[in-house]
């Protein structure tokens, strides 16, 4: 399926107004998301597909499909068997080291603070350094801030979490900070998930509420706690060769659809985030909001060192600080 994509396909048989038939020459570009197409994710790409599809004059023909192994899909993309993708920027650091930095956990305080700090010049600056990782960054996305779930354990404070087995995505700084706070972090693909939860070969994962409601996570946990650690950008990454055989219309149709597919996950986090949890509370999870999330950056803390030798104590002021 992900070879023919890229071909560009001559559709015949257009019909102008005087009758003349033409050929015009119509662009496959494949788009995969993680989560379910009623998600954050999903909903990015139905955005970005209406307004890529309209603004390059019909030339750019949008394929979506689901992928939720992440790291395989920035690989596709890498290599050029698919176009784009869209989902969670976990593995992302795998292939631009430097985007770690968004990782580390308690950076921001806010919704507000991270897509300002993703907006501005640090969002840019990164994104500029993809190209020559074979990676073509189109937008910021948004994942959510990540909270804890377990099965069967609870977790009164993070001294609970002390030998547990925790599911963390494909990334370094999140499996250091874990260590940090003595859990065993078990990385896995997102894809690999909900099966290692029903079959418990681990006592939790963590995730934002968006991921959680449509992936309905909650039905293979009993606890949710809101810690809300880690801000958890999204990414929407397309072939840099693809890219640049773009005529100059159909590139700029790209970047607003990645507009577009910025602003209507932005707007679906934030629905989830104000709806979501008591619909996750009215399914069955126990709820925890965690009223000493202080507790939970101290059991990080010892992390932080290190992360200031590997990004530079300069660049996570500057995020930190960002107003
Ligand atoms: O994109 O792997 C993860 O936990 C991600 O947050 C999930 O795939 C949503």
């Amino acid at each position: 399926k992900l070879l023919q994509s890229s071909k560009t396909a001559i559709l015949a048989g257009m019909v102008l107004a005087g009758g003349i038939t033409a050929a015009m020459a119509q662009t496959t570009l494949t788009v995969t998301h993680s989560s379910p197409a009623d998600s954050h994710f999903g909903l990015a790409a139905a955005a970005f597909k209406k307004v890529a599809e309209e603004k390059s004059g019909g030339t750019i023909n949008v394929v979506i499909q689901r992928m939720d192994n992440e790291r395989e899909a920035l690989e596709s993309v890498q290599f050029g068997s698919q176009e784009c993708a869209m989902g969670s920027a976990g593995p992302l650091g795998n292939f631009v080291a430097e985007t770690r930095v968004l990782d580390v956990p308690f950076l921001f305080d806010s919704y507000d603070h991270a897509r300002g700090v993703l907006d501005s010049d640090v969002g840019s600056e990164l994104l500029a350094l993809f190209p020559a990782r074979g990676l073509y960054g189109v937008a910021w996305l948004e994942n959510g801030f990540r909270n804890l779930t377990t099965g069967n354990k609870t977790v009164n404070s993070p001294e609970d979490l002390r030998g547990m087995k925790i599911r963390t995505m494909e990334n370094q700084v999140h499996m250091q900070a874990w260590q940090a706070a003595g859990v065993l972090p078990t990385p896995m693909a997102f894809s690999e998930l909900p099966s290692a939860l029903q079959q418990g070969t681990v006592d939790g994962q963590e995730n934002p509420i968006p991921v959680i409601l449509s992936n309905n996570l909650d039905m293979m946990q009993k606890h949710l706690y809101l810690t809300r650690h880690v801000y958890s950008p999204g990414i929407f990454v397309c072939n840099p060769d693809f890219i640049a055989g773009l005529t100059e219309e159909q590139k700029a149709a790209v970047e607003e659809g990645g507009k577009a597919a910025s602003s209507a996950n932005r707007a679906r986090v934030e629905q989830d985030e104000t709806a979501g949890i008591e619909t996750l509370r009215t399914r069955g999870i126990e709820v925890v909001e965690v009223a000493d999330r202080d507790a939970y950056r101290q059991a990080m803390a010892s992390a932080n060192a290190a992360f200031e030798t590997q990004f530079g104590a300069d660049l996570i002021k500057r995020i930190r600080d960002w107003k």
